[in-house]
């Protein structure tokens, strides 16, 4: 706690204590990994595996965080700190914002396998780590938590964490190879990877920012709309600009409900 009384980051920043996880706990990682591994080949992007070997995320044990930290500053200067859980808006911004990723360390239990609300070590690290090999998404997470700053300055932070929402967690994205998943929220979830590219119910468009950010979330079901882009180098490029006048035209423009689907949506076929 600083001088007012408020938390700063270091109030969240915790001990991994790898050797406390049980055999029992490494066996539950072990098996959700296995599961996406045959699930993502053919599903996930080539960056996203791409990742996972480079840091060496593996099947065997539950990651050291200090081994993942060592293999990623040397590629993209980012760290993994470890969280308790959720931490408030500001602290996960600022934390981003200087290249830190927070990873919960807990993992769920076996009667959770399929589902749970919260993030837990594997949404966290196999989900989301790989991508902070690459580059480029690695500069975008960066720039998304300096904007996520200054959304909260701004009030618009339901406007930018619609952003979130559909890209860094439940994104796909267009390769040579067909359309692939990047999110992960679904590269961690065995129904919605597969769900998310082969059903016909929910909608996949491409991206388009001032659309995704008018555009509600549900956060406890498969998603029902999808955005999709075609590289990350144009995620980068279209949340550059100051977003200062973006939100400004969206005080006044009304949200869509996931479910809906707009005549100038461009529809992405599977
Ligand atoms: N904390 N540990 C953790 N992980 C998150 O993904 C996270 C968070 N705090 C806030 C937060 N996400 C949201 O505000 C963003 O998704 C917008
Ligand atoms: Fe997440």
């Amino acid at each position: 706690m600083n001088v007012n009384g408020s938390k700063n980051q270091s109030d969240y920043i915790i001990e991994q204590d790898w050797d406390r996880y049980t055999e029992e706990q490494h066996d539950i990682w072990s098996t959700l990994f296995e599961r996406q591994r045959k699930i993502l080949h053919q599903r996930a992007c080539d960056e996203f595996i791409e990742g996972l070997e480079a840091l060496d995320i593996v099947e065997g044990q539950i990651p050291k965080f200090e081994r993942l930290t060592q293999r990623l500053k040397k590629r993209t200067n980012w760290e993994i700190v470890a969280v308790p859980g959720l931490v408030p808006d500001d602290i996960f911004f600022k934390l981003l914002s200087e290249r830190k990723f927070p990873s919960t360390c807990f993992i769920r239990r076996r009667d959770q396998m399929d589902y749970l609300q919260e993030p837990d070590i594997f949404h966290d690290i196999y989900g989301h780590v790989p991508l902070l090999a690459n580059p480029i998404f690695a500069n975008y997470m960066e720039q998304y938590g300096k904007g996520g700053l200054k959304a909260l300055k701004l009030g618009h932070l339901d406007h930018l964490a619609r952003l979130y929402w559909y890209t860094v967690e439940f994104g796909l994205i267009q390769t040579k190879k067909g359309l692939r998943i990047y999110g992960s929220g679904i590269t961690s979830s065995k129904g919605e990877s597969i769900y998310c590219l082969e059903d016909q119910q929910p909608h996949r468009i491409l991206f388009d920012l001032m659309r995704v950010m008018r555009t509600k979330y549900k956060i406890d079901d498969f998603q029902e709309i999808y955005f999709v882009i075609n590289s990350f180098e144009e995620l980068f490029d279209a949340t550059l600009p100051d977003f200062t006048n973006y939100y400004k035209e969206l005080e006044s423009l009304k949200d869509f409900e996931p479910s809906v689907i707009l005549k100038e949506d461009q529809k992405i076929l599977i």
